[in-house]
C-alpha cells in the first residue's frame, strides 16, 4: 500500500523567510516551528512524560543507538514499541545512530557501513543502513531519520567529499528499506563546512523522495558564525513544501538564527542536561541557581514562566534543593527549562503569523542579553 504524505501545511510565511507551518503523523499535529526534546535512551532524565507533555512539547526524539543495545530494543518491542516504552502517545523522532556512533572512537567505516564496540572488550556491533532502518522500524517512531555520517567541522575538502558520496549512497539504501506504513523517512544532508559541497549534497539529498530534509553536520563545535553561514547556504536548496529540520540545535539564539533561514524543527539536550546541571533559561538570560545572589530569593525563576515549578517554588527553596542533592532539584528544573523553550516556540510561531519576526528576534534577544 502507498504510504501517505505528511502533508505539511505552510500557514504562514513571514517576510523574513521565517516559516509557521504544521504537520500530522500518526500521533497527532505538530505545529512549526518545533521544538523536540530529547529522550536518548527512551527516557527524558529525570522527567515524568507528562510533565514534559504540559511543557507543551509535541514531539520526543529518542536514538537508535541507544535503544539498540543489549537487550532494549527487545524490551521496547515486548512492551508494545516506543510510544508505550516512553508513556508517550504524541509524535516520536527516531535518530539513525549516525551521530552517536560517528563519535564513538573505535569506529571503523565502510561501503557497508559502519562497526564499533559498545562495551570495553565487548563484541563489535556493525550499524548499516538496512539495520538502522530495521531497527526504527522496530521502534516504531513516527518520523525516522535515514543512516548518515556526520563530519568534524575540521574535516578536510577530501574527506567529506568521499563522506558526502557516502552518505548519498546510504540515504538511498535506507529510502529503499521496508518500514511501517505510518513511518515518515527524513533525508540528511552533509557537507562540512564546504559551500559547495552542501549545495552538492543537498542536491543529491534531495533527489531523493524523503518526506523531510534535515541539516546535519552542524553544532559540532564550529561556533555561531560558521553554523550561520552552511544553514544560510543549505537551507534554500531544500524543498518549500517539507519539513526542514536542524539537527542538534541549539541555545535560544541559535534556534532563533535558524528560524530565521527557514528552518522548521530543532532537538537538542541543552535545555534537560542545563537543567539537571543547575543552569536555568529565563526571558532575562541564564541564571545559575546554586550562586549564592539567590539565598534569599523569593522570586520565582522567571516571572513571565508559569511552569508548575515557578508556580510552586521559589529561587531560595530550588537553590536549596539542588544543594541537598535531591533528584526533585533536577526534574523541577527540567520543567521550567523544557517550558521556557517551548514559551519561546509559541512566541516564535505567534510572531511569524503577525508577519514581525524579526523585530521579535531583535527584542527578544535585546532583552535576553542585557544581564549579562
Ligand atoms: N546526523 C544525525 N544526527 C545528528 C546530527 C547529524 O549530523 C547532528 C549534528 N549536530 C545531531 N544529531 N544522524
Ligand atoms: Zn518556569
Amino acid at each position: 500500500m502507498a504510504q501517505k504524505d505528511i502533508q505539511f501545511t505552510m500557514l504562514a510565511k513571514d517576510k523574513s523567510g521565517a516559516r509557521r507551518g504544521e504537520f500530522t503523523t500518526h500521533h497527532g499535529s505538530v505545529q512549526t516551528p518545533a521544538f523536540m526534546p530529547v529522550g536518548t535512551a527512551g527516557y527524558v532524565h529525570s522527567t515524568p512524560a507528562k510533565d514534559v507533555e504540559e511543557s507543551g512539547s509535541q514531539v520526543l526524539l529518542a536514538n537508535t543507538y541507544h535503544l539498540s543495545l543489549g537487550d532494549r530494543l527487545a524490551s521496547v518491542k515486548y512492551v508494545g514499541g516506543l510510544h508505550r516504552f516512553m508513556g508517550w502517545n504524541q509524535t516520536i523522532l527516531t535518530d539513525s545512530g549516525g551521530f552517536q556512533v560517528f563519535s564513538l572512537p573505535d569506529r571503523v567505516i565502510s561501503d557497508e557501513g559502519v562497526t564499533f564496540s559498545y562495551e570495553e572488550e565487548g563484541e563489535r556491533v556493525q550499524l548499516t543502513p538496512e539495520r538502522s532502518m530495521e531497527i526504527q522500524r522496530d521502534l516504531g517512531a513516527d518520523i525516522v531519520m535515514a543512516f548518515d555520517e556526520c563530519v568534524s567541522h575540521t574535516a578536510d575538502r577530501k574527506y567529506v567529499e568521499e563522506s558526502l558520496a557516502l552518505t548519498t549512497a546510504w540515504a538511498r539504501r535506507c529510502r529503499a528499506s521496508a518500514l511501517q506504513e505510518h513511518q515518515f523517512l527524513f533525508g540528511i544532508v552533509q557537507g562540512g563546512i564546504y559551500d559547495d559541497l552542501r549545495r552538492k549534497s543537498a542536491k543529491e539529498i534531495t533527489s531523493i523522495p524523503f518526506d523531510g530534509f534535515a541539516i546535519g553536520g552542524v553544532s559540532v563545535g564550529e561556533g555561531f558564525d560558521l553554523m550561520r553561514r552552511v544553514v544560510s547556504v543549505t537551507a534554500p536548496c531544500l524543498p518549500e513544501d517539507l519539513p526542514r529540520y536542524l539537527m542538534g540545535v541549539g541555545l535560544p539564539e541559535d534556534i532563533l538564527e535558524a528560524v530565521h533561514q527557514g528552518m522548521d524543527m530543532f532537538d537538542c539536550v541543552i535545555p534537560t542536561r542545563y537543567a539537571r546541571q543547575g543552569t536555568l533559561f529565563t526571558r532575562m538570560g541564564k541564571l545559575r541557581i546554586k550562586n549564592k545572589n539567590f539565598r534569599k530569593d523569593r522570586y520565582p525563576l522567571d516571572t513571565h514562566c508559569s511552569c508548575y515549578t515557578c508556580r510552586t517554588f521559589s529561587r531560595m527553596v530550588l537553590r536549596y534543593l539542588f544543594f541537598s542533592g535531591d533528584p526533585l532539584a533536577e526534574t523541577l528544573a527540567t520543567i521550567h527549562n523544557l517550558t521556557f523553550y517551548q514559551d519561546l516556540m509559541t512566541d516564535i510561531r505567534v510572531a511569524i503569523e503577525e508577519n514581525r519576526f524579526e523585530s521579535f528576534k531583535r527584542e527578544w534577544l535585546e532583552r535576553y542579553r542585557k544581564n549579562r
